[in-house]
């Protein structure tokens, strides 16, 4: 017990006295994610700057011209992605003003664009691989046979500041760009769908299918036109979990908003959410493969651990030319896990500017037993464990807030913690359901994505 993280907090009565006493304290920092003994309404603070903790709180309003919901509890990233207040989180379904919104152009908006409008909305459904050409409607859509999942929606460019932070990939040849996500590009919705499974059988699956590709047409470069985002799956994909991979029209029991997919997207549990197609209007199911921006000059490992592959002389190519398949399209999620605590930035080349804290500024705690609480996933086999260390010390074990419905579903977890005033270094580390554990550092890639190292969190106790 003189370790710095002692037992789990589900221990001795004792303990949990410490627990209700610590929480007082810990009000003021808002750190663990859980009820906090001050229930006063925040204030907006007067810099713009998110708060940390007040979750309880009024949102602070922000309303963007990019985007249809109010993101006043979004990190400001770039005008047309807003990241999840990480350290803020502390339910298990995500809230839909918490959800991260990763959009290549602005939301479509059913009042300018009819192909958004559940009124008019018509899916294709075609391609030399089914039986039957088949456009339905939103109607005929939720006439259909649905059914829900509890999954984590991330982008693939989650935790690319760490990139910069832990594996100084700043400069050329290691140089990692984009958008600087810090841990917020994650959430966990439970997704009301039709399965492929239901599709594929009104459409007729022929046996020379060889990849699906799921298409939205509708935001793009102009407004509204040229669009270029869809993501294909290798038609196998479909065919080994038929009844997970589906087209989403609810989101946490609500139809889906307009800035997550209104009126229906893809579900790709598992998988990078870019493919996961939002506003989709079109499928196509083909004997060749596809290429577009989403597998080739976006959302691909690019960099020497990374052989590109080669594609085939009937692929279909759109939007792009052969020349721009460098690398490994992002697919499966890999195993993460993180500290409900902002980030020390010290690297990152943009800050967003309502960041909490400010370039290399650690959060701070107090220096008293306490409990802290953070979420692990590892979708494609499931979470079986999480292990935290302080300052290079030995794991620890950490307790499970929740059970596992389904390997795509994330885990909170929380370790108690004595910590001595002064700087530490938190980490933690996911082990999956086939006992693999989270890597020391992951090779380089250019888009910076899948960082699945282990996270470092820089805490200054006081
Ligand atoms: N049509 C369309 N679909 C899209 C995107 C987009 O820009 N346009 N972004 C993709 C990416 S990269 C991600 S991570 C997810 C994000 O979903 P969310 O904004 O609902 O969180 O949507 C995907 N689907
Ligand atoms: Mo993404």
């Amino acid at each position: 017990m003189d370790d710095p993280i002692h037992a789990p907090i589900d221990g001795p009565p004792s303990l949990s006295l410490d627990r209700r006493r610590l929480f007082v304290g810990l009000a003021a920092f808002g750190a663990a994610g859980t009820a906090r003994a001050d229930d006063a309404p925040a204030k907006p603070t007067s810099d713009g700057k998110l708060t940390i903790g007040n979750t309880s709180a009024p949102p602070v309003s922000r309303l963007h011209p990019s985007f249809v919901k109010d993101v006043g509890l979004l990190t400001d990233l770039n005008p047309t992605n807003q990241g999840g207040a990480w350290w803020n989180f502390d339910t298990y379904i995500t809230p839909l003003e918490q959800f991260y919104i990763r959009n290549e152009y602005p939301t479509p908006r059913a009042d300018i664009d009819r192909r958004v409008d559940p009124r008019h909305w018509r899916l294709k459904i075609h391609g030399d691989a089914v039986e039957r050409e088949t456009e339905i409607s939103y109607d005929d859509l939720l006439k259909m046979p649905s059914r829900s999942i509890i999954s984590v929606m991330q982008c693939a460019g989650n935790g690319r500041s760490l990139f910069w932070e832990q594996q100084d990939m700043l400069q050329a040849p290691q140089k990692v760009t984009g958008n600087g996500w810090g841990l917020g590009g994650v959430g966990l919705a439970e997704w009301q769908y039709v399965p492929m499974s239901y599709i594929l059988g009104l459409v007729g699956l022929k046996p020379n299918a060889k990849a699906c590709l799921f298409w939205s047409g509708v935001d793009g470069k102009k407004p509204n036109t040229e669009s270029d985002t869809g993501r294909p799956l290798p038609i196998s994909e479909i065919i080994n979990r038929p009844d997970d991979i589906g087209l989403a029209f609810k989101m946490n029991g609500k139809p889906l908003l307009p800035d997550h997919g209104a009126p229906v997207r893809a579900l790709v549990p598992g998988w990078a959410g870019g493919a996961s197609t939002k506003w989709l209007t079109e499928i196509k199911i083909a004997s060749h493969d596809f290429w577009v921006r989403l597998n080739t000059i976006g959302h691909a490992n690019i960099g020497p651990a990374y052989p590109a592959p080669m594609p085939g002389a009937d692929d279909e190519f759109r939007f792009v030319k052969p020349s721009d398949i460098r690398g490994v399209p992002v697919a499966w999620h890999v195993a993460r896990s993180m500290l409900t605590v902002p980030l020390a930035l010290t690297k990152q080349p943009h800050m967003p500017p309502n960041y909490p804290l400010g370039r290399g500024e650690a959060p701070l705690l107090p220096a008293s037993p306490q409990a802290l609480r953070g979420y692990a996933w590892a979708p494609q086999a499931g979470v079986r464990r999480v292990d935290v260390r302080v300052n290079g010390g030995l794991w620890q074990e950490a307790r499970f807030i929740d059970p596992q419905p389904n390997p795509y579903t994330w885990r909170r977890f929380e370790i108690a913690l004595d910590p001595q005033p002064g700087e530490a270094i938190i980490e933690t580390r996911t082990m999956d359901n086939r006992g693999q554990v989270q890597p020391v550092t992951v090779p380089f890639n250019e888009g910076g994505y899948d960082f699945g190292a282990i996270p470092k969190f820089r805490i200054r106790f006081a």
